[in-house]
């Protein structure tokens, strides 16, 4: 097998944010950029000869093209096989349930997620390790530090493959195995639900079910699963075809752009009763009742109170975890479960020694991410299964479910406020003052609620010991209430603040508030603190989901 060996130079800026890197297309198609930064995670890698890697990506603009650079330079270093998902289509759960079902070395996985796709929008890449879960930041920062030396890469010339058709090919010594994108994933979603009570569900009159696909990589999922597995009636997947700009909107199901389901499900004359969606890669997703949004954090904990009815999850739970800035909601269902509950840093990479090590059995995120040990990722299909699972058995409406369980454990009030594309130089000084800030604010009143501790979240893993430091800024007030600062790690333009707001509301009477209204004490004190519209000049935020 002849390697041929390209001499390069570094590119900077090659560093993994939250999940994988993202930029621009514009920035991956330079001469050499995406070749970098896949030879700078081969060479971390340690005994793949002869081994399989997974490889796969949500179709977006520029999917095709890497795939084929790809499985060039994965011959070049010693695979023994590649599976890939025929397109090149493989959502982030699907890659990972894969990878650990055909026990691979490791996967990459092409998307930029909830990011929009297009010439002149994001693409992004990332490394699983072999239990099917986002490579650790060690990993990380060490293929960060490769691409900052990196002088050469390798790849074995070859003609492109045709990744239409299901079957084996090579490169050099290495098998191309094109395989269907759906089989494995839907095996291993069908072990874990009630597949016959979600069919009769989904079969009834009174009951219509919408899934939003978002012209993104769920589609062909959707089709295979809702549709042709479970019995729901064509036309119940819309947006249903992976197109590489996403129909030219953004693959984030919220309610600002998922706003067409939200609408369809508050239109009676619809006739819908559930609607759901998922994003770019099909890792997240939304739950929609009739007229009535589930938000990501409730939905974590009705499915946790609601494990039960599911077969895969009724013998008990070890444990539960949750992102730091993602609401309290699920602390408060594993405390009547008298089961540990975990907070790490965002992004899902943080999830994966506690599930490994048989700690967690659910985790979840407020950005719309819930998951299972059943894989190493967040997982929207998942999600959507689980709740069509919990209606069957229950025969109750989604917001009848919410509300029963706001009744016993109370509510978590909580939304995220977005202020998107902030110069980054104004960013980092709205960050240093509220850090410098922080030693003064316990004890400080604002309005009557005062604070009781404000800190840097720093977050010791208690699987591996490994640190993560300044993970969010968070103000906790004394009756319970939170307000946290991030910056985002997926974005590709500019810095995006991310303000989380929580307040727990016991009584029932009062879970009627309006949403914004509930928080606008916290949004005052956010602003107080860190002087958002001093610094930014930003009044409002772009999203608030
Ligand atoms: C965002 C979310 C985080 C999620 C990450 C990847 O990160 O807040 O919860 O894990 O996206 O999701 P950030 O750094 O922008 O806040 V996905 O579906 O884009 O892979
Ligand atoms: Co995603």
């Amino acid at each position: 097998m002849k390697i041929t060996t390209v001499g390069t130079t570094p590119f900077s800026g090659q560093k993994p944010g939250t999940s994988g890197l993202r930029k621009k297309v514009r920035v991956f198609t330079q001469p050499g950029y995406l070749e970098n930064f896949v030879q700078s995670i081969f060479d971390q890698l340690e005994g793949q000869q002869g081994k399989t890697l997974v490889l796969g990506g949500d179709g977006r603009y520029f999917n095709d093209v890497a795939i084929q650079i790809i499985l060039r330079m994965a011959a070049a270093a010693g695979f023994g096989r590649v599976l890939v998902g025929r397109q090149g289509i493989l959502s982030t759960p699907a890659a990972s349930a894969v990878i650990r079902k055909q026990r691979a070395f490791g996967g990459i996985i092409l998307s930029a997620s909830h990011n929009p796709g297009g010439p002149d929008d994001d693409f992004g890449i990332k490394y699983n390790l072999g239990n099917g879960g986002p490579a650790n930041e060690t990993f990380t920062d060490a293929v960060f530090k490769r691409t900052q030396e990196i002088s050469a890469y390798h790849l074995v010339e070859a003609a492109d493959i045709d990744l239409g058709r299901l079957g084996e090919t090579r490169i050099g010594e290495m098998i191309v195995c094109v395989i269907d994108p759906v089989a494995d994933y839907l095996e291993l979603l069908e072990s874990l639900f009630d597949f016959a009570a979600i069919k009769k569900l989904l079969a009834r009159p009174d009951f219509r079910m919408r899934f939003d696909a978002m012209h993104a990589v769920n589609g062909p999922y959707g089709h295979a699963i809702l549709e042709q597995r479970l019995g729901a009636p064509l036309g119940t997947v819309v947006n249903g075809t992976p197109l590489p700009d996403f129909g030219g909107g953004h693959p984030d199901p919220n309610p600002v752009y998922a706003a067409e389901l939200v609408s369809a499900l508050a239109d009676p004359t619809s006739g819908l009763s559930f609607g759901a969606a998922s994003d770019g890669d099909g890792d997240r997703n939304m739950i929609v009742g009739r007229n009535f949004i589930v938000s990501p954090s409730d939905s974590l904990a009705v499915i946790a109170a609601n494990y039960k009815l599911i077969p895969a999850y009724a013998k008990g739970l070890a444990g539960v975890a949750r992102s730091m800035p993602t609401s309290c909601a699920v602390d408060r269902v594993a405390a009547e479960l008298g089961i540990p509950c975990y907070e790490t840093p965002t992004g899902w990479k943080y999830f994966g020694t506690l599930l490994d090590a048989g700690m967690a059995t659910l985790c979840g995120e407020e950005s719309a991410g819930t998951g299972s040990n059943h894989v190493r990722e967040k997982d929207g299909l998942w999600a959507i299964l689980y709740w069509l699972n919990i209606l069957a058995v229950r025969n109750e409406s989604v917001e009848q479910i919410v509300r029963e369980h706001w009744r016993h454990f109370g509510r978590n009030v909580y939304s995220r406020h977005d202020y998107e594309g902030i110069a980054s130089d104004l960013a980092a000084t709205l960050f240093a003052e509220l850090r410098q800030k922080l030693p003064t604010l316990p004890g400080t009143t604002f309005d009557g609620l005062r604070v009781k501790a404000a800190d840097d979240f720093c977050y010791i893993d208690p699987v591996d010991g490994s640190r993560s430091e300044q993970q969010g800024v968070r103000i906790l007030l004394d009756d319970g209430s939170r307000v946290v600062f991030r910056l985002s790690g997926t974005g590709t333009e500019g810095a995006t603040l991310r303000v989380y707001l929580e307040r727990y509301v016991a009584d029932p009477a009062r879970h009627e508030v309006p949403l914004q209204q509930a928080l606008a004490p916290l949004v005052a004190i956010a602003e107080q603190v860190a002087r958002i519209a001093a610094i930014t000049g930003r009044n409002v935020p772009d999203v608030m989901s």
